[in-house]
C-alpha cells in the first residue's frame, strides 16, 4: 500500500542532549537520499540495510544542518509497518525545527498528532486498545499507571475481549445454523445450556468492569479530600505528606480559607491530596466561601481525610462532618496525640465505622500507618499484572458496560422463553460492542478523535 510521507519531532520540544525526526511513509528513502550526506559522501542510505544506524549529517542543499546518526527500519519491520527512518540529531529546539523543515521541504508532509500510532493500528501492527495503551503509557504517571498501560500494550485487553467474543460468535453461529436447518440441528434444551455460558460471560464482564475502579485510580491518582474543624491541623498533615511546608500553618482556627491541591506518590500510588478550609459555622464572607468550597470537594472526593484534634472535644461541627463520611471512602485521623487526649480512638469508632488512625502531624507520627491503610484500602491484596486486566479507558468501560447490558437481555430472553432468534440479536449487539474496544466495527471519525489525543510525533 502506497502512503504518503509523515514526518514529526518525536522527542520533547525543550532543549536536551539528543532529539529525534521521525519519518514513515513510502517515500522516506527518496527523502532521506536527499538530505543525508555520509562522511565520504558516497553513501545512500536507500540501499542500506534494515535495523542498521548511520553516522553523517543532514544537509539543506550546500548547508549543513546538524550531525546525526539516522537508523533505517524497513516495512513491515517498524513501528508503524511502513519504511521509516530516525534521524538522531543535537537535542536543540532550533536544530530539529530545522531538520524538520529540510524533510518537508523535501517531500515530507508534517505529521498529525498520533499519526504515526495510527498508522501502525490501521496497518494491523495493533489493536485499538494497544493503539490506546500507547498513549498511557506516555503519560503514565506512576508505576501502577505505567504497569496497566505497558499489559495492555501487549495486547491483555485485547486478548480477554477476543476470547469473550469468540465464545459469543460461536453461539450466534450455532443459532443461525439451527434456525437455518431445523432438521439436523436440534436447539431442545439449548436455551439451559446457552444461559450456562452466558451467565460466565456476564460474571468475566462484570468483573473487567469492576477493575476499572482500581484502573481510574492508577492512571488518574485517588482525589483524597483532607476535611475538618479548623486548627485540627490539616494543613499541617498536608505538609507532612508532601514533605515540604506548601500550606500555611498557624495556631489561628480559620487559617485555610481556599482549596490547596498537591500531588505524592504513596507506594507507587498517585495521591492528588487537596487541604481545605476548617469546617464550621461562621459569619466570616470569606471563610463560608471556603467552607462550602471543602463540603463540595468532599463530596467528589474518592476518599476523605477526616482530621480530629484529639486535644479538644468532639462538637456539633465534627457531627456534620461524619455525616458527611458515611457514604464514602474515609479514613480518620486522630491528631495532636503528643498532647493531652480528650476525644479518645474508642469515642470516634462509636460514632462512625471508619478507621482510625492515631498521629501527630507535628512529630510526624503514625504517618507510616496512615500509608499503609490507604494501600490496603485502595488494592485489596497484591496488583499483579500477570493474570489481570485492568480497564483503564472509560471508552471501554463504556462499551463493556453496553455488552452486559446486552448479555442481560439474552439472560432475560432465556428466562422468558423467548424464541432463539432473539437470544442471537441481542448476543450479535454485545459482539459488536466489545468488537468496538479493539477496534473492529469502529467508524472513522471515532479513529481520528482517540488518535488526535494524542502527542506529536508519536
Ligand atoms: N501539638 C500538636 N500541634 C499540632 C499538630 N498538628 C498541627 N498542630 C498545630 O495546630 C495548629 C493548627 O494547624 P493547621 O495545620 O494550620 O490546622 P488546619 O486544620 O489547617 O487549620 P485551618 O486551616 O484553620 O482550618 C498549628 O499551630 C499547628 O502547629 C500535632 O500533631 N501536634
Ligand atoms: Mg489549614
Amino acid at each position: 500500500m502506497k502512503t504518503d510521507t509523515i514526518a514529526a519531532i518525536s522527542t520533547a520540544m525543550t532543549a536536551s542532549g539528543i532529539g529525534i525526526v521521525r519519518m514513515s511513509g513510502s517515500e522516506v528513502f527518496t527523502i532521506i537520499d536527499r538530505v543525508y550526506q555520509s562522511k565520504g559522501k558516497k553513501k545512500k542510505l536507500s540501499q542500506v540495510p534494515t535495523h542498521t544506524i548511520h553516522y553523517g549529517y543532514i544537509m539543506d542543499g550546500d548547508e549543513m544542518i546538524d550531525e546525526v546518526l539516522v537508523m533505517v527500519m524497513r516495512a513491515p519491520r517498524s513501528f508503524t509497518s511502513e519504511d521509516t527512518i530516525e534521524i538522531n540529531c543535537h537535542g536543540g529546539v532550533y536544530a530539529m525545527k530545522r531538520i524538520l523543515e529540510t524533510v518537508i521541504k523535501n517531500g515530507a508532509r508534517p505529521a498529525e498528532p498520533g499519526e504515526f500510532t495510527k498508522r501502525a493500528f490501521l496497518n494491523g501492527r495493533m489493536d485499538l486498545s494497544q493503539a490506546e495503551a500507547v498513549i498511557d503509557v506516555i503519560n503514565a504517571k506512576n508505576e501502577y499507571a505505567l504497569k496497566s498501560s505497558v499489559s495492555q500494550l501487549r495486547g491483555s485487553v485485547m486478548q480477554a475481549i477476543k476470547e469473550i467474543r469468540e465464545q459469543i460468535i460461536y453461539h450466534i453461529a450455532f443459532i443461525e445454523s439451527a434456525l437455518d436447518d431445523p432438521e439436523h440441528i436440534s436447539l431442545e434444551g439449548y436455551g439451559g445450556e446457552l444461559q450456562q455460558v452466558n451467565n460466565k460471560l456476564i460474571g468475566k464482564l462484570e468483573k473487567l468492569i469492576a477493575s476499572s475502579e482500581d484502573g481510574k485510580m492508577m492512571k488518574e491518582g485517588i482525589r483524597t479530600v483532607i476535611v475538618g474543624k479548623p486548627n485540627a491541623g490539616k494543613s499541617s498533615l498536608l505538609n507532612v505528606l508532601v514533605g515540604e511546608d506548601r500550606a500555611i500553618v498557624t495556631d489561628i482556627a480559620g487559617t485555610t480559607r481556599d482549596i490547596l491541591e498537591e500531588t505524592i506518590q504513596i507506594h507507587g500510588i498517585s495521591l492528588n491530596i487537596i487541604d481545605t478550609a476548617g469546617i464550621r459555622s461562621t459569619e466570616d464572607v470569606v471563610e463560608k466561601i471556603g467552607v462550602s468550597r471543602a463540603k463540595d470537594y468532599a463530596k467528589d472526593a474518592d476518599l476523605i481525610i477526616y482530621v480530629v484534634d484529639s486535644s479538644t472535644e468532639l462538637d456539633e461541627n465534627d457531627s456534620e462532618i461524619i455525616e458527611m463520611l458515611r457514604s464514602k471512602k474515609a479514613i480518620i485521623l486522630l491528631n495532636k496525640t503528643d498532647l493531652q487526649m480528650i476525644t479518645s480512638e474508642e469515642m470516634l469508632k462509636e460514632r462512625i465505622d471508619k478507621p482510625v488512625i492515631p498521629v501527630s502531624a507535628k512529630e510526624n507520627k503514625g504517618i507510616d500507618l496512615l500509608e499503609l491503610t490507604l494501600k490496603e484500602m485502595f488494592f485489596h491484596g497484591e496488583i499483579s499484572f500477570n493474570d489481570e486486566v485492568y480497564i483503564t479507558n472509560i471508552r471501554h468501560k463504556t462499551a463493556l458496560a453496553d455488552a452486559l447490558s446486552s448479555l442481560r437481555q439474552v439472560r432475560e430472553s432465556i428466562e422468558m422463553g423467548m424464541p432463539e432468534d432473539f437470544y442471537s440479536i441481542d448476543l450479535m449487539s454485545a459482539y459488536e460492542e466489545l468488537g468496538g474496544i479493539i477496534g473492529e466495527s469502529v467508524g472513522e471519525d471515532l479513529v481520528n478523535e482517540i488518535f488526535s489525543k494524542f502527542c506529536m510525533g508519536k
